[in-house]
């Protein structure tokens, strides 16, 4: 069964290429959703996807696809294997790209190999996975899951002003395709875990089952600026402070549900952000994660009357805006079940888990059976220029991939 091997030299060539394009002057790696960064990202992968003698396949919102249709192959639906390659800032090399980059690596060794599969087999870079740029995150695999209406995602307004579908156009990359073109017969993604629990339980590989819900809002707090020398403590409106009180709320409502509960506030902006001036607004992010999606209604509910408390308290005046929101997912058993047997055929230690990160394969579960291989982070650290995972672990990853893939659609 395993006589065709796949190239780890290739496949570690290029996730090493591609993590060197998009670095700042600082050595800084940031790819973030159609800006130039990206689109040089894009470059490389398109071309890889050529030479490797794939129809390339490009949708409306910047979905990049490499399909392999071997001739006689009736089936219209495809085997999809896929991540995205846009990272977070200040980002590692592996978060998604490790899982395109294989996808290739095993389309191209099958096709080399001779066997004629069952049907067409690709691999997608979705748009926009991270989110950091426009919101929601996984924009690209939610659009083509009928999630998210084209224009809808088009006419998203970034972080810095501008709007994804001019970006698009912009960087060559607002495709012709529909979104949804690509009809998956099964979904799968190769990802590293970005969390501790494979590399303390000394496992190689994870059998994904389930992934854990998604709450992302941003808060504007309204307070009003004042002079920080003569303003009498009781007489501010603090627009900073209310923000500081929320993310200690957060905290500690997180801390109390006791794991695996989680709670984030990654971006804060006051303003006028002057040493002097009592803040007049706060804005500010607000990720809320938990795999039981009656916890995490729980959990929003908690903040909103939090909110309402905190602006009669504070004095001001604050407001919400609902940026994502994706319930838990869980994934096809039977996929999940021939993970767990292509793991240990090879004899890599694999156990059954849950996500904490998002993932394209979460929206691709809407409308077709998918499925995860995690390998190991070490130190559990992910969206850190730190990332890392062994070169033993990122081949298993990419073996038991091909193994399944050869388990799914090779006759046998
Ligand atoms: O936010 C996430 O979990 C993913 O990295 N987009
Ligand atoms: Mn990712
Ligand atoms: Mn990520």
């Amino acid at each position: 069964m395993n006589t065709i091997a796949l190239s780890a030299e290739r496949l570690l060539a290029r996730l090493h290429h591609l993590g060197a394009i998009g670095r700042t002057g600082d050595g800084r790696l940031s790819r973030l959703a159609a800006d130039d960064a990206d689109k040089a990202g894009r470059d490389c992968l398109v071309g890889w996807l050529h030479e490797a003698g794939l129809e390339v396949a490009i949708d409306r919102v910047g979905n990049i696809f490499g399909i392999w249709r071997p001739v006689g192959v009736e089936s219209e639906e495809a085997l999809l294997l896929g991540s995205h390659i846009d990272t977070v800032i200040d980002a590692g090399i592996y978060d998604g790209c490790y899982g395109v980059l294989s996808g290739l690596e095993v389309i191209e060794t099958l096709k080399a190999s001779g066997l004629c599969p069952l049907r067409p087999i690709a691999v997608a870079a979705f748009t926009n996975e991270e989110g950091v740029r426009y919101a929601p995150d996984m924009m690209g695999s939610l659009v083509h899951a009928g999630g998210l209406g084209v224009e809808q995602a088009l006419a998203a307004i970034g972080t810095d002003g501008t709007r994804l579908g001019d970006e698009l156009r912009r960087i060559g990359y607002a495709g012709a395709q529909e979104p949804g073109f690509l009809k998956p017969h099964a979904y799968l993604e190769l990802h590293i875990e970005q969390g501790p629990v494979l590399e303390r339980e000394g496992l190689s590989i994870g059998a994904v089952a389930t992934l854990q819900g998604i709450s992302w809002q941003r808060v504007t707090i309204e307070g009003v600026a004042n002079h920080a020398g003569t303003t009498p403590m009781a007489m501010r409106r603090d627009a900073g402070h209310a923000a500081a009180r929320v993310i200690t709320f957060l905290r500690e409502s997180a801390l109390a549900a006791n794991m695996p509960a989680v709670a984030t506030v990654g971006s804060l902006q006051l303003e006028p952000n002057a040493i002097n001036v009592i803040p007049a607004r706060a804005v500010f992010t607000v990720d809320l994660r938990d795999p039981d999606e009656l916890h995490l209604r729980e959990a929003e509910t908690a903040l909103a009357a939090f909110l309402e408390t905190l602006a009669q308290s504070e004095g001001v005046t604050i407001s919400v805006e609902r940026l994502a929101r994706f319930e838990p997912v869980m994934f096809d058993a039977a996929l999940v079940g021939t993970i767990e047997r292509a793991a240990a055929a090879r004899g890599y230690a694999c156990r059954r888990m849950s996500s904490g990160a998002g993932h394209d394969a979460q929206m691709m579960a809407r409308i077709t059976p998918s499925a995860m291989i995690f390998v190991p982070s070490i130190a559990g650290i992910s969206h850190n220029p730190r990332e890392f995972t062994p070169e033993v672990d990122l081949i298993a990853g990419a073996c038991v991939l091909l193994d399944v893939v050869r388990d799914l659609v090779l006759p046998t």
